[in-house]
């Protein structure tokens, strides 16, 4: 029998992976789009899935302004993902994980520290294509310009790449701090990193 929950996650694991950037879209909309380049890549270390993200402006390749370990699991009925965010305590240490595998493997649990109130409750849209959002609650607190908010993110994933818009509220007055004034950001899939994989997380 096949796993179908297994299946699903691997599914989005493999959609992810990979260098996505919104080149064009910033090419189009310099005033409101920044060209920003998002790389998830597999730890394939971990026993179970588990993905670096590093985003950074392209213009600036080599020092991402954020790291994070991303999480998905299995969720609720087996039919939905939940994406476990982690930050490293030492983000220094690892520098350079992305382009760099000695540097990715040096990566171990004892370097995450889970975002509280930051997972992402991911479900099939289709065939071959995700949606998501923040877990609900508004509790992933996001200091950032001198102002503590609340996370408010969604995202759709397909094999052409990924739309995603996060925004920060005032956790008072609920008005947007950061975050597109412009709508969504559109990432095109530029490189496939799906065969980085390891085929033991569906084992
Ligand atoms: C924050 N983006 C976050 C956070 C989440 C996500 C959960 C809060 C936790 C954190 O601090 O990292 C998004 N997590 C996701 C998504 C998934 C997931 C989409 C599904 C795979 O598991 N983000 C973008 C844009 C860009 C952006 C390209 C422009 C608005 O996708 C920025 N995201 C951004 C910023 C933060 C953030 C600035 C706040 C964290 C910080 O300031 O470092």
């Amino acid at each position: 029998m096949p796993q179908v929950g297994s299946e699903l996650l691997q599914q989005f694991c493999s959609l992810l992976t990979g260098r996505h950037s919104n080149q064009q879209q910033a090419f189009e909309n310099p005033p409101f789009f920044a060209h920003i380049i998002l790389k998830y890549r597999a730890l394939p270390h971990f026993s179970t899935p588990t993905l670096l993200l590093e985003q950074g402006y392209a213009v600036d390749p080599n020092q991402p302004y954020r790291v994070r370990i991303l999480r998905p699991t299995l969720h609720g009925e087996t039919t939905s993902i939940r994406v476990i965010n982690f930050r490293l305590k030492e983000p220094q240490r690892f520098q350079g994980a992305s382009e760099v595998r000695a540097v990715r493997n040096a990566i171990a649990e004892t370097a995450l520290d889970a975002l509280e109130g930051c997972a992402y409750d991911v479900t099939p849209s289709g065939p071959s294509t995700f949606v998501g959002a923040t877990e609900p609650g508004c509790r992933c607190i996001v200091h950032r310009n001198g102002v503590d908010t609340y996370l408010k993110s969604h995202f759709q994933l397909s094999p052409e790449g990924m739309t995603t818009l996060d925004r920060g509220y005032d956790l008072t007055t609920h008005q947007r701090i950061w975050g597109s004034v412009a709508g969504d950001f559109h990432f095109h899939r530029e490189e496939d990193w799906s065969e980085e994989i390891p085929p033991q997380w569906w084992a």
